[in-house]
């Protein structure tokens, strides 16, 4: 039996477009580049040879269009975990249900997605400027947990080692952490000698999540350290962003291939930060639209 979804499980605007994304059915590409912030949305697309459509809705911005013959739609996704729930299930109900019958399609259209971000490196060999991909992320978020078969896509000896080492307990830095792969063949396509693989920390927040420290005091004052030595499988954390995991995770269970490339914005290990990144951040934009 197919599958039908209320209106109010799935919300559709008057126009036919989705609730939040404020896009419709026909203006979404195979190809899905997403960024965090709505001004990196004009920089993708201005490499387009031709523009579709263009639309905009609170933090989502999207633009479809063509690059070297490639249709690619850009979507900016806001900060957070939390957005990339509604921008995935938002996205892949666009390719995945019939707008008219609210009825699941019959085969599954699968979508290609990459995010773009910024990120703050922990290792020696992730200063700034760095490109990082997320071979593995670990969801410090703890959206994948509300999702059934979280169990079956997750990296479970990853998961229990890491715990063991931060030595968490209790409601001490309690984010149920959730370790989730990025798809490999589009790793091995997009991650070549002029970036870095590694593992990522999807964090809930910019500053405590990531052990940034104001005038509060953190919970667990060694948490970084601990993340930097942490090593398992061959496996080192690389850097902390905020929405690789449940990317990675959504997309695994929703049938889609994802990954994150992040260029490194702050080195958290030797203290240092660049802020007038838009060069550096465009060139990764053009290398993603060659390889995506
Ligand atoms: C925090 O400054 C934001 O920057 C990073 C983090 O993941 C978070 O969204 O990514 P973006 O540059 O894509 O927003
Ligand atoms: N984005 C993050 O989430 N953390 C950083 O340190 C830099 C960019």
């Amino acid at each position: 039996m197919k599958k039908y979804f209320a209106s109010s499980e799935l919300i559709i605007n008057e126009d036919g477009s989705v609730f939040h994304l404020h896009v419709k059915p026909e203006w979404l590409a195979d190809k899905v580049i997403l960024v965090g912030d709505p001004g990196r949305v004009a920089l993708v697309a201005s490499h387009f040879e031709h523009k579709e459509c263009e639309v905009e809705s609170r933090e989502f911005r999207t633009a479809t269009g063509t690059y070297k013959g490639k249709r690619i739609t850009v979507v900016s996704t806001g900060i957070g975990c939390d957005n990339i729930d509604i921008v995935m299930n938002e996205l892949d109900a666009l390719a995945n249900i019939d707008f008219h019958t609210r009825e699941e399609k019959p085969q599954l259209r699968q979508l290609e997605v990459v995010r773009i971000g910024t990120c703050g490196g922990l290792q020696p060999d992730t200063p700034v400027g760095t490109f990082v991909c997320s071979e593995k992320s670990i969801g410090f978020d703890g959206l994948l947990n509300f999702y059934a078969g979280r169990n079956s896509v997750c990296d479970l000896p990853f998961e229990r080692a890491f715990l063991n080492h931060m030595g968490w307990s209790g409601n001490i830095c309690a984010p149920a952490p959730y370790v989730i792969d990025a798809d490999t063949e589009l790793i091995n396509r997009i991650a070549q000698d002029d970036m870095v693989r590694g593992v990522t920390i999807a964090a809930g927040g910019f500053f405590g999540p990531q052990g940034r420290e104001l005038r509060i005091p953190l919970a667990d004052p060694h948490q970084n350290e601990k993340i930097e030595k942490f090593e398992y499988d061959g496996y080192r954390i690389t850097n902390f962003e905020m929405e690789s995991s449940a990317l990675a995770g959504l997309s695994r269970l929703m049938g889609h291939k994802a990954m994150t490339v992040c260029m490194v914005i702050a080195n958290r290990l030797i203290k240092e930060a660049n802020t007038g990144y838009k060069n550096t951040i465009d060139t990764l934009i053009k290398t993603i639209l060659d390889r995506i």
